[in-house]
């Protein structure tokens, strides 16, 4: 079924038959990439997001031009960024042996943002393109198959509309008065994009002040399948009316959802595009990174995890040290993440327990004062409240019975914190 072909115009329905590829479920953990004209300047408050850059300019916001002018003169504007955004250090290869090391099994590049510029080659953007101008490299194409290259998927990010087009100013003009800007540019440009490098993950974005019909929502939906085939996947962006595709909490406090796939996506601060005004304490310790994956996951779901490469196209060494983290966590622990499902309760079912772990202490959260089954009573300690200790160091698989008698798994790495030991051996 998923080889299925669409006419041009399907309906909602046969689109949402249509099943929702395995390896996107298996998946669990992607990497989002915010990188453009926005990455030269890297500023936005504190919390804010630096992708949005620009439109701080068009509301003359006061920090945004005084920080502008000082910066780069009285007479610049943003289009000038395109002359300083030059992805000089740019490696493709590197990025994807990175993205690969972190256990990531899907890549989603931003290929153009709410700013209208394109990191390929697009002939509807003259101008105001990676090719003709900066780096002067199909930077989607070329970072299209250094991830392939690697065994991953390539997806790419797309905002359907753009802040400062001609034919409609978004978040300016009546969104109403859409309807040209969508024929003349948009649908021929997507498309472009789509048949060039036939990403197998597709995320739009920017739909909110229109509806599904007027962004031709089921026509490009269906002919993107048509175009990719079974791999391809889209999220549920695509404006009022619409019910369709993964589910990309952003920034959320957490969801649930066993019957659609879904993926929260976050940078490891709080910006997507690198933001230099944050400071270390908005960034994830490793910790809380693992937790806040385990918590996705066990929850039914998975993580796109943004980065922010700088303009010169490295990516911040503390980004690329959280990957590395995540992806040696992710090497133990495979089993327990890649094509694990939400629990049910049902007995005897396996499932990857929500937990969380302190140090080299794991505490299961919903498992209390349970014996752990298939474990040497001389490798641990298991205390009142559930946690355990290893007393020697070492990879274990943890069999355990849940209160509803439902079995869990999981495997972890433990290292016996020597210190703690000695200070214990001093103590008694
Ligand atoms: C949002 C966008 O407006 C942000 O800039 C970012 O791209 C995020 C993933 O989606 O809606």
């Amino acid at each position: 079924q998923t080889t299925q072909k669409f006419s041009g115009n399907p309906s909602w329905k046969e689109l949402k038959d249509r099943p929702y590829p395995q390896w996107f479920k298996d998946a669990k953990l992607g990497i989002f990439i915010h990188w453009g004209l926005y990455s030269v300047p890297s500023s936005a408050s504190k919390e804010g997001y630096a992708e949005w850059y620009l439109r701080g300019v068009q509301l003359k916001s006061k920090s945004r031009m005084d920080f502008q002018k000082r910066v780069y003169g009285e007479n610049f504007t943003y289009r000038d960024f395109k002359d300083l955004f030059k992805a000089e250090l740019w490696d493709p290869k590197q990025w994807a042996d990175l993205f690969k090391a972190s256990g990531a099994k899907y890549v989603l590049l931003v290929a153009k943002h709410h700013d209208g510029y394109c990191l390929w080659d697009s002939k509807y953007a003259p101008e105001w393109n990676s090719v003709e101008t900066g780096p002067h490299r199909d930077i989607v194409g070329e970072l299209t198959d250094a991830v392939r290259k690697d065994g991953l998927k390539m997806g790419l990010y797309y905002s359907l509309p753009e802040w400062n087009n001609e034919l409609h100013r978004w978040d300016t003009d009546d969104p109403r008065s859409i309807g040209p800007y969508v024929d003349k540019h948009m649908i021929p440009q997507f498309k472009e994009l789509i048949s060039k490098y036939k990403p197998s993950v597709l995320f739009t974005d920017g739909e909110w002040w229109n509806t599904a019909e007027e962004w031709h929502a089921r026509q490009l939906i269906g002919w993107y399948y048509n175009t990719v085939g079974k791999d391809a996947i889209t999220n549920n962006r695509w404006g009022s009316g619409s019910d369709i595709g993964f589910l990309t909490p952003e920034y959320s406090s957490g969801i649930v959802s066993k019957d659609r796939p879904w993926s929260e996506c976050r940078g490891l601060g709080r910006s997507f595009g690198l933001n230099r005004n944050e400071t270390l304490d908005a960034y994830m310790t490793p910790e809380s990174l693992i937790h806040f994956f385990v918590k996705a996951v066990s929850n039914g779901g998975g993580i796109t995890l943004n980065v922010g490469p700088k303009a010169d196209g490295q990516i911040p060494l503390l980004q690329q040290e959280r990957l590395m983290q995540l992806g040696s966590w992710i090497n133990v622990n495979n089993e327990a993440i890649y094509r694990s499902k939400a629990w049910e309760k049902k007995t005897g079912e396996n499932r990857p327990v929500s937990y969380s772990r302190i140090d080299s202490t794991i505490y299961f959260n919903w498992v209390r004062n349970r014996p752990v089954e298939s474990i040497k009573e001389d490798d641990f300690t298991v205390d009142w409240d559930g946690y355990i200790s290893p007393t020697k160091s070492g990879v274990f698989t943890f069999n355990l019975t849940a209160d509803d008698g439902a079995k869990l798994w999981i495997k972890e790495k433990l290292l016996v914190d020597n210190t703690k030991d000695a200070k214990n051996a001093a103590d008694g």
